[in-house]
């Protein structure tokens, strides 16, 4: 039989390989995009498009690549272009992106919530995408069951695949990510499902939007994939309201948003015929724009003076974050700086981690963390307006971490799990005095990991984000199964605001799959095929 053949009928068997065949190693980065990209202060005071996009996010960019296959697309980002802020282009770039001081113009907005805990999001073309860890993995099985969205699986296939085409790698796996591996495995954490996109039960590599050369291939390349002529990208554009009237039958409807330049001028853009306003701004983004145009609880409402357009209780609930909780280890040798690759996968808990370096005039010392995080969650909580009028001051938001007893339960099952991870064959190299122990950064991991009280209060002492908050105006709840906002025409919300729990270990993947995913329905519905 011919090489090929053999490797075809293996990788029938193992279907992993198939995929590791599939994926590239590395490629440069393509700023194709850029020809559609405008100043907004370049832009007139009023255009008309078939589509408007509110933010050139993860989700955003996949669904205005998509839509321009035909139409004029309009796509507001508030933030700059990613050559404006090289660092964000390269993997070592992650640590600094996250710590810069605020300029109003920084990729990372840092925020902190009312529970308390430092968070950041997007502000770039490309949205999160581009600030984050890059690992990608496709959704779990209940993710779709409970999402609310009748979901065509094969289409979804066709979608994840359109995105991981042009911008998922399979890369070497660091130092740190080989030893977490066998780690794992030796934990228990079985079995061994090699190098996979899928959400499977054990430890798994997974695809990275970082190449091998460490370059960051973001959902801003998605672009490419548009159709550039048909598609305006204006930049330093900030949303401050959805223009939504009411025709002679009394329905609501979008017709268009007002948008400020960085000069502080206002612009309108309208919508042609049969066209549509979309928002993906994120799960912070999204919510907070319904609010500012009137749609959302009428106490909140009232209490800022903004006329209530429709009321709608929910918009800016079930707002939630996966608690995540790790140990850093002061590793006895170097470890290359390394983002995200391997995760351990189990009904109740993921685990996944990064090592980095702290530089210091004297030493350079590497920490190896190790964390984990919680399907779901169960417990969330609420998004509410600081500014009544002011789209730039992020609004308030609070998730109640482990306000749900079994979010605390599968916290205390993930840190026992650290524990067994810890007392691995592979783990001793990371001992110091003469094998006796690890050196911990922060706090240590518990004394006595038995004990559920022990346990669950290092749960919330050692409570962090792993940066993937989600929902704000959920599925039956803001918006319908085709993610229309219900009781408003021509107006969408399609980005991480939409979901009921974090879809796979990481949510990245699956935020990229549904603009692809709701581009090509939308594309179908309007040229009659339903
Ligand atoms: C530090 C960090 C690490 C992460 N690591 C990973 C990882 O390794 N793997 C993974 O899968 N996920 C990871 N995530 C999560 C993931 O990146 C996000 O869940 C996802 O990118 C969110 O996509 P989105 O489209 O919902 O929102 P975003 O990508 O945030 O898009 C929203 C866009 O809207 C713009 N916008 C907001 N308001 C306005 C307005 N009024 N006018 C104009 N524009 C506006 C924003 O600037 C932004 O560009 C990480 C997140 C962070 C922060
Ligand atoms: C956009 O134009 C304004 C006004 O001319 C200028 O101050 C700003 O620097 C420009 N921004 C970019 C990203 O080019
Ligand atoms: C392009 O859009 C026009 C209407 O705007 C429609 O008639 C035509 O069928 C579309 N073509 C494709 C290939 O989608
Ligand atoms: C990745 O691994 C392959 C095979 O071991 C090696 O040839 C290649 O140089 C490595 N690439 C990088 C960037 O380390
Ligand atoms: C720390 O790392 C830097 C950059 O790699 C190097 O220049 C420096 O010599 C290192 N310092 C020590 C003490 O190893
Ligand atoms: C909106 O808030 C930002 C940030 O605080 C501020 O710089 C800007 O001047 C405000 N805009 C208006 C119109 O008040
Ligand atoms: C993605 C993630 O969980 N990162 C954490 C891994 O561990 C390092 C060091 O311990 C933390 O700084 C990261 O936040």
């Amino acid at each position: 039989m011919a090489p090929l053949a053999l490797l075809l009928l293996f990788s029938f068997f193992h279907p992993q390989v198939l995929v590791v065949l599939a994926l590239p190693t590395s490629s440069a980065n393509d700023f194709s995009y850029m020809k559609s990209v405008h100043n907004a202060t370049d832009l007139p005071a009023e255009e008309k498009y078939d589509y408007i996009i509110v933010g050139g996010g993860t989700a955003g960019c996949s669904l205005a690549s998509t839509l321009s296959s035909n139409y004029s697309v309009l796509v507001l980002e508030r933030g700059s272009v990613p050559a404006a802020h090289p660092e964000v282009l390269k993997a070592e770039g992650f640590v600094t992106t996250l710590r810069q001081t605020d300029d109003g113009d920084t990729p990372a907005q840092r925020f902190t919530s009312e529970d308390g805990v430092a968070n950041a999001r997007g502000r770039i073309l490309g949205g999160t995408s581009m600030i984050n860890a890059g690992l990608y993995t496709r959704a779990d099985e209940v993710f779709y069951l409970k999402s609310g969205i009748p979901w065509d699986r094969s289409l979804v296939r066709n979608a994840y695949n359109w995105v991981e085409d042009a911008i998922v790698f399979q890369t070497n796996l660091s130092t740190w990510q080989s030893i977490i591996k066998q780690a794992l495995l030796e934990a228990g954490v079985v079995p061994d499902n090699g190098f996979s996109l899928d959400h499977k039960i054990g430890t798994k590599a997974s695809g990275s939007t970082f190449d091998d050369e460490g370059r960051r291939h973001g959902a801003v390349e998605l672009l490419n994939r548009g159709e550039l002529k048909n598609l305006r990208i204006a930049v330093h554009a900030t949303v401050e309201r959805i223009i939504i009237s009411s025709n002679i039958a009394s329905r609501l409807g979008a017709t268009g948003v007002i948008y400020t330049d960085s000069k502080g001028l206002h612009h309108r853009a309208m919508l042609r015929d049969k066209g549509e306003v979309i928002l993906s701004a994120g799960a912070i983004g999204s919510p907070q724009l319904l609010l500012l145009s009137g749609v959302g609880p009428v106490s909140h409402l009232s209490s800022l003076q903004i006329p209530v357009v429709l009321p709608n209780p929910y918009v800016g609930k079930f707002m939630a974050d996966n608690p995540t909780n790790r140990v850093s280890i002061i590793a006895p040798f170097p470890l290359d700086q390394s983002n995200l690759q391997v995760v351990g996968i189990t009904s109740d808990f993921y685990i996944e981690n990064l090592s980095y370096k702290v530089p210091s005039s004297s030493t350079n010392i590497s920490v190896a963390g190790v964390g984990e995080k919680i399907p779901g969650p169960i417990s969330s909580g609420s998004l509410w307006l600081k500014s009544s009028s002011n789209a730039t001051i992020s609004p308030n938001v609070r998730f109640n971490y482990f306000d749900n007893p079994i979010d605390l339960a599968r916290c205390v099952k993930g840190v026992r799990k650290i524990g067994d991870l810890l007392n691995t064959k592979t783990m001793e190299q990371f001992k110091t005095n003469n094998g006796e122990g690890f050196v911990f950064l922060g706090t240590p991991y518990p004394k006595n990991p038995e004990d559920d009280k022990c346990v669950e209060a290092f749960c919330r002492s050692t409570l962090e984000t792993i940066w993937h908050y989600h929902g704000g105006c959920l599925v039956g709840k803001v918006v319908d199964g085709d993610l229309r906002v219900i009781g408003i025409d021509a107006l969408r919300v399609v980005d991480g605001s939409i979901f009921n729990r974090s879809p796979g270990t990481n949510p990245q993947a699956t935020v990229m799959m549904l603009g692809r995913y709701v581009g090509l329905k939308m594309v179908r519905e309007r040229n009659g095929a339903k």
